[in-house]
């Protein structure tokens, strides 16, 4: 289970990206997969979908409108590919500096 004060939107997008890769997936794949109406953008329902089934965790209303909020570049109050790209982006580059680090010492 989730516990709501540990969470954090890091947390989440790392365990996100952690997922995608272990089932070999690009970012393009997800996000076709999760964005059920075909429209080109996720919103709640959809991302709260796509989250439990690729993570396993159920987020709550609350957390979902939070990384909404967070990666709504264009606030539309949905994710299109661009700002799902953007959002994973940023959390990939963020773990790789974490790593570097470690390696140097
Ligand atoms: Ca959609
Ligand atoms: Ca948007």
């Amino acid at each position: 289970m989730t516990d709501e004060n540990e969470w954090s939107i890091q947390a989440a997008m790392k365990e996100f990206v952690h997922a995608m890769e272990e089932h070999g997936l690009s970012i393009d794949d997800v996000f076709s997969q999760i964005d059920g109406d075909e429209n080109g953008k996720l919103d709640g329902p959809e991302l709260y979908r796509g989250l439990m089934e690729l993570t396993g965790d159920s987020l709550s209303p609350g957390q979902i409108s939070a990384i909404i909020s967070a990666f709504d570049i264009n606030s539309d109050n949905r994710i299109d590919l661009d700002e799902l790209k953007a959002a994973i982006e940023y959390h990939k580059n963020f773990d790789e500096e974490e790593e570097e680090e470690e390696e140097e010492e």
